[in-house]
């Protein structure tokens, strides 16, 4: 019998599905739901509900119960083997909460397998709409909770970040405060991942500690509640929370209701579900200490493993527990290909002529530097834009500005993650403009060790399925070292390596320290 396993990704637009054979090493069936297009009548747009304010940005949950249904049908109906599945394991956007009432854990249990999920659940919600990761309605909670626990930088201490706006205590605390009876007839609270497994189970599923890192309410130290924290949301929520689990947690079988429904064996486990992030730690093979990804995208995200429990002394970046029962450490800068984007079409030039203008360039840029802020940036919190040239760097200067732009973003991101204390030792660049082997350079250059582009479609839906492989193991009494699970389905590009020049490691070291001192300025 095969060894498959089911990881689902419940992303901001889309559900999608993958099943590994673990014997093989490949990918087998792959599957997904787009929300606008397959579930149009719940009025949402990319996957979420839009009201005249911008800073509100929430999802109806009984949506993803539907899109759940749909696409296990769709994979049933197509073929996919998923009576051979031994076990299956998910990913949720990170931070969104849905909010159950009483009747839900009994509407969980008694699910019947000829109705739609959605018609048997519609009740189960003390709210309606569940607050999602784009939503930044909450800074009034985010002071409250940070002035209760001692500050900005005591909050990242305990929990592993500051109060940002989109973390699920914040949420919580603004429920609580504006909607006190909706919130007083809420039973349950459980984050997208916990709320997907729960269904899987039929029962409240616990939150991991990958997602529950995301919540400014666990103790990042011991991965369990924190009651401080708790208390500074409100104060009987630890009724309302389930536990706090391992990631590896098996949660019981899937329910039959279900099992016959998608044509599941009995014994399929269910475990427990985490947020994207963490999945894509190991989705990308993230699986040793020092192993770092950087994904270039409209943003960029500098990620990586720890083996110890590191927090930011600055507050800027957030540590979750990653599936390997490490730490992972997450930078996100908010200027990334918009800004190499917006010096491009300054000088008018392609993409291939931005290339040959870094190429024309050398290691340090003579010094010539840019603080590029054409968006407020995150890391370093910059509220107020703007580009400033310094070091002698001629806006003129079309080559040099190129040159400029890229490195500064990757010496910020040297600067910003030196709290992990672990310089990285490899790192993967994902993301659109991996594909730009000068840029890859210049990474390689600013952080002296090798870059190779890794494009693992789904990291997150992958690392679930991975999950649920190493789930299903440790509960058969059978631990795979995490470097056999992802072997094969992680590997970065066949020759893709770009290794550092030696020679760039003492300019860098000395650039980094005056491009430090002028962000401080
Ligand atoms: C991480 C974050 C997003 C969401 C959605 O803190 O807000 O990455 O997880 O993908």
């Amino acid at each position: 019998m095969p060894s498959l396993f089911l990881g689902l990704d419940s992303s901001t637009q889309s559900l999608s599905a993958l099943i590994i054979d673990l014997d093989s090493h490949q990918i087998v069936h792959n599957a997904a739901v787009n929300f606008d297009d397959a579930l149009p009548h719940y009025k949402i747009q990319n996957g979420a509900l839009r009201t005249d304010d911008p800073q509100v940005v929430h999802s109806p949950p009984l949506m993803w119960v539907e899109a759940l249904d749909l696409l296990l049908q769709k994979m049933k109906n197509d073929g996919a083997p998923l009576s051979d599945v031994k076990a299956i394991s998910g990913s949720g956007q990170q931070h969104g909460s849905v909010y159950l009432n009483e009747s839900a854990p009994a509407a969980l249990a008694n699910l019947v397998p000829d109705r739609p999920l959605a018609d048997q659940l519609r009740g189960i919600f003390s709210r309606e709409t569940a607050p999602i990761w784009m939503d930044s309605s909450t800074s009034a909670e985010c002071e409250e909770i940070e002035a209760a626990l001692g500050g900005k930088a005591a909050t990242a201490e305990a929990t592993g970040s500051a109060a940002f706006e989109r973390f699920t205590g914040p949420q919580i605390r603004k429920f609580a405060k504006s909607e006190p009876e909706a919130f007083a007839q809420t039973a349950h609270i459980a984050l997208i991942s916990s709320f997907m497994a729960s269904i899987l189970s039929g029962r409240i599923a616990p939150i991991d500690s990958g997602d529950g890192a995301g919540m400014n309410l666990m103790n990042i130290h011991t991965k369990t509640w924190h009651p401080a924290a708790l208390d500074a949301v409100f104060p009987t929520l630890g009724k309302k929370l389930p536990k706090c689990s391992n990631p590896w947690k098996i949660i019981g079988p899937i329910l039959p209701t279900l099992g016959k429904r998608f044509g599941f064996a009995p014994d399929t486990l269910c475990t427990a579900w985490s947020g994207d992030n963490p999945n894509s730690v190991v989705g990308l093979g993230l699986i040793e200490p020092g192993m770092t990804a950087i994904s270039l995208g409209t943003s960029d995200t500098f990620f990586g493993t720890l083996r110890d429990c590191q927090t930011d002394p600055n507050a800027e970046g957030h540590v979750f527990g990653s599936p390997t029962g490490d730490y992972m450490s997450l930078i996100c800068f908010k200027n990334g290909s918009l800004a190499r984007e917006k010096v491009k079409d300054q000088y008018g030039l392609d993409w291939d002529e931005f290339s040959a203008a870094l190429d024309s360039t050398p290691p340090g840029n003579h010094g010539k530097m840019m603080l590029p802020y054409f968006e407020p940036e995150i890391v370093p919190r910059v509220l107020e834009p703007g580009v400033h040239r310094f070091g002698g760097l001629d806006e003129n200067d079309a080559p040099a500005n190129c040159r400029a732009v890229v490195e500064a973003q990757m010496m910020s991101m040297r600067i910003h993650s030196q709290w992990m204390g672990e310089p990285p030792t490899q790192i993967y660049a994902t993301g659109g403009a991996s594909a730009n082997s000068q840029i890859l350079q210049i990474m390689a250059d600013v952080f002296q060790c090798s870059v190779y582009r890794q494009e693992t479609p789904n990291s997150a839906a992958l690392g679930a399925a991975l999950r649920a492989a190493h789930a299903w193991h440790l509960h058969n009494d059978d631990e795979i070292p995490w470097a056999d699970l992802v072997c094969g389905f992680t590997d970065p590009q066949k020759n893709s390596r770009i290794d550092p020049n030696l020679a760039a490691g003492p300019v860098y070291d000395k650039l980094c320290a005056k491009y430090q001192a002028k962000e401080c300025s």
